[in-house]
């Protein structure tokens, strides 16, 4: 997605033990991945929420519809249950979800702070 979008980032692949860290504990509760650190500092989890976040930080790269248009309940509509399937894709068999990428995202500038 952040190279659809056509920012700069740092990409780290992290192993089960660097997951499991208490310096990525501080980034997901949960130990998990994917997480990503924003310019600003800012930490954010869950593949649906980062996806979503970008897309609307990032409105130039016509990723994402209108808040409150038909199109973007769709949006809505297939992300939210993807965030609560136990395993990624479970809502989507045959879908590969960005969930499954081991990797922790750092960059990534907002540049839409209208929201
Ligand atoms: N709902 C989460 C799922 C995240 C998730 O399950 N990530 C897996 C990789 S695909 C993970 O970090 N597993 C390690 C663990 O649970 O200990 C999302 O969409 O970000």
């Amino acid at each position: 997605m952040l190279e659809e979008i056509g920012v700069p980032y740092e990409l780290t692949v992290m192993t089960r033990d660097e997951r499991k860290s208490a310096e990525h504990i501080s980034r997901h509760p949960l130990g998990r991945v994917p997480v990503i650190e924003l310019d600003d500092g800012r930490l954010l989890f869950e593949s649906a929420a980062i996806c979503i976040q970008l897309a609307d930080l990032h409105p130039e790269a016509g990723l994402i519809p209108p808040v409150g248009s038909p199109e973007r309940g769709l949006v809505y509509q297939w992300s939210l249950p993807e965030a609560s399937a136990s395993t990624p894709s479970e809502t989507s068999p045959g879908l590969s979800s960005p969930a499954c990428l081991p990797a922790r995202v750092r960059g990534a500038r907002g540049t839409n702070n209208s929201a």
